[in-house]
């Protein structure tokens, strides 16, 4: 499995129950169709979920090679293998409307050369399995968690053997696992450690946030802060990224819970990232001990969970904070094409899956409408998808020329975008950093160079720096 959001091989109990159900409504079955397709197409899958032969990986790569050479897709872009057979990427791509804030794939030659740095990337560790989120302790040392559930520390350079004890059991499998990790922002005082994971079991399970106390090589008096508050079924869309912001509360996103027909109280469960009352498909805002703001949007709406900071979210794995412009910036994962880069403001609506610029894996429109009023329009789409996950603001003095721009990493993209905004946050320009794995994480590190983790079983820490 290429792309982090294609279903992993344990939902096909899913996949059986959502074809009773979609039988039992007379609704059209994406399942189906993807079926008929397939036996039309003599065992060849096209749904690019399951593909169940040497020879259909091979028949898709002769596609992808084919739709290259042919100009269908932009040559700086990214083949996503959501996107099996060329006609579905092409009409993906047309169906962006032209719109001032949408910066297209096309190649944006200036651009890459304003943005030149020469960049060196360096591995300082490998042999970490998945890893996932980071953060640094305040003599230097990396805590780095896998998702397996293991939380690791890299001193001096190096990986520590023994992993740090007490952390919480997590659900393991699919997108499951241990998450992202951040430290308190007094921890040289309080020693707290805050991790994020998938608790619970396959057929029931919530993202949640565990806090506890960082003594030695151990975690010490764990307490869950947060959990979502429904449960649901699967191994997809955790979300789990965790951000400051510099008033001392916590900003933690959680995913929309997965992909049709994972479903929750007889709908698709994605439609409950425009549900109020429901975590899934949200930015939610706490404190530190997971009490919750009284200044949140909707903590005297009534009719709405007052943890809630922004909502219509799909799955976002990309959280930074721009102490220049006070700005939030979040990435968040769409199912085929229509990845997002987001500005985030408290209270806003994000539109999915109302509004959107992605498709479903198995081809179709999700919606018709790529905007509304009263929704907020992405500040960037990525079609083909990168899978954007790590998002960080470089305001370093290392490097002057990353002055205030963004790097998102990407799954799919094995690599990062560097944006540069307008002073109305706008993407002007984005340059490609290829990493040459699928990228978990980006944070600037304490000494103003760019640190990224890649997610592979034998994933990396890659210290990025200006090679002149
Ligand atoms: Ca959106």
């Amino acid at each position: 499995m290429l792309k982090e959001e294609l279903p992993p091989a344990s939902t096909s109990v899913l996949v059986r129950q959502g074809l009773g159900r979609h039988a039992r409504r007379g609704a059209p079955n994406p399942l189906l169709f993807r079926a008929q397709r397939a036996r039309n197409s003599k065992g060849f899958s096209l749904s690019g979920m399951h593909l169940t032969s040497n020879i259909s990986r091979l028949a898709l790569l002769t596609i992808a090679l084919a739709a290259t050479t042919l100009g269908c897709v932009a040559p700086s872009a990214p083949r996503d293998p959501a996107s099996p057979s060329p006609r579905p990427a092409v009409s993906a791509e047309v169906s962006v409307p032209p719109s001032p804030d949408i910066v297209s794939e096309s190649p944006l030659g200036a651009a890459i050369a304003q943005a030149a740095v020469n960049v060196r990337q360096v591995t300082l560790v490998e042999g970490l399995e998945h890893p996932w989120g980071m953060a640094w302790l305040p003599d230097g040392s990396i805590l780095v968690t896998e998702r397996p559930g293991r939380l690791r520390v890299i001193r001096n350079g190096r990986l520590e053997p023994q992993a740090i004890a007490g952390v919480p059991p997590v659900l393991t499998g699919g997108q499951a696992g241990l998450l992202d990790i951040t430290l308190h922002p007094n921890f040289a005082a309080n020693q707290w450690v805050y991790l994020s994971f998938a608790a619970g079991t396959p057929e029931a399970n919530r993202t949640r946030v565990v806090r506890a106390r960082l003594v030695g090589n151990a975690l010490q008096t764990p307490q869950v802060i947060l959990e979502v508050n429904q449960a649901k079924s699967g191994t997809q869309h955790f979300g789990s990224r965790f951000l400051w912001l510099p008033d001392g509360t916590l900003l933690v996103s959680i995913g929309d819970g997965g992909n049709p027909p994972v479903s929750l109280e007889g709908d698709l469960i994605r439609r409950q990232a425009q549900n109020l009352n429901s975590y899934l498909g949200k930015i939610l805002r706490i404190n530190e001990d997971g009490s919750i703001p009284p200044d949140n949007p909707f903590a005297n709406a009534g009719n709405a969970q007052p943890a809630i900071w922004s909502y219509g979210h799909r799955n976002i794995q990309g959280m930074a904070f721009d102490p220049v412009t006070n700005r939030v910036w979040a990435t968040e994962h769409g199912s085929r094409g229509g990845d997002e880069l987001n500005l985030i403001e408290p209270g806003q609506n994000y539109g999915w899956p109302i509004v959107t610029h992605s498709r479903e894996y198995f081809g179709g429109e999700i919606s018709q409408e790529r905007s509304r009023p009263g929704m907020v329009d992405p500040r960037q789409v990525w079609t083909p998808a990168i899978a954007p996950a790590g998002l960080a603001v470089y305001r370093g003095d290392r490097v002057p020329q990353w002055q205030g721009d963004l790097f998102a990493g990407g799954l799919v993209d094995r690599g990062i975008r560097q944006l540069k905004l307008d002073a109305a946050g706008n993407v002007v320009s984005q340059q490609q950093i290829s990493i040459g794995q699928r990228v978990r994480d980006v944070r600037q590190g304490p000494d103003g160079l760019l640190y990224v983790l890649t997610d592979d079983r034998n994933g990396r820490l890659v210290r990025l720096e200006p090679a002149s």
